[in-house]
């Protein structure tokens, strides 16, 4: 039941952005503001990216907490994840784990790119979003923003579960 709403979430949140596009095109149509249009969406634009499955795993208020999700470019052109930010964490790092020797380790990324008309999985032993101090509660969300190098950005909404994750 918990995926059902999720995916109808992440869906709705497809669906809302769309619909801001179109409007601030035809705004922009109207008052043949199409020159102005480039500086009014950097940064606040909707991406074309979308997320699937976001998912938080917390352990503890002094353990930073790990955030998993699938991110899809349905766009001709490449896309690249630069930064996230949350509210409920002191920072949200991009981070990638790699075994090196036998022993898993996690270092920080600059981006994780998102190649066109593809997938890519932040998961666990791969790339993944760091919620340092993390202020949240199992059963309840957070809300963080994902930052692309095109100056779009794009909301989500992560459910909260325990070590054991969403089995
Ligand atoms: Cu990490």
């Amino acid at each position: 039941m918990k995926n059902k709403e999720l995916e109808l979430d992440s869906r709705l949140a497809r669906v809302h952005m769309k619909a801001r596009k179109s409007r601030i095109k035809q705004f922009a149509g109207c008052l043949g503001l199409m020159s102005l249009l480039p500086g009014l969406a950097m940064g606040a634009s909707p991406t074309e990216v979308t997320v699937e499955k976001p998912w938080v795993r917390y352990l503890l208020p002094s353990t930073p907490a790990a955030i998993y999700l699938t991110l899809t470019n349905s766009t001709d052109a490449p896309a690249v994840l630069l930064g996230a930010s949350s509210a409920s964490c002191s920072s949200l790092m991009l981070h990638e784990s790699m075994s090196m020797g036998g022993t898993t380790m996690m270092m920080e990324v600059s981006s994780i790119p998102v190649p066109a008309h593809g997938t890519v999985s932040l998961t666990e032993g791969s790339y993944h979003l760091m919620c340092m101090d993390p202020k949240m509660q199992v059963s309840g969300t957070i809300k963080m923003t994902l930052d692309f190098q095109d100056g779009s950005s794009l909301p989500v909404t992560a459910p909260v579960y325990g070590p054991a994750g969403p089995r």
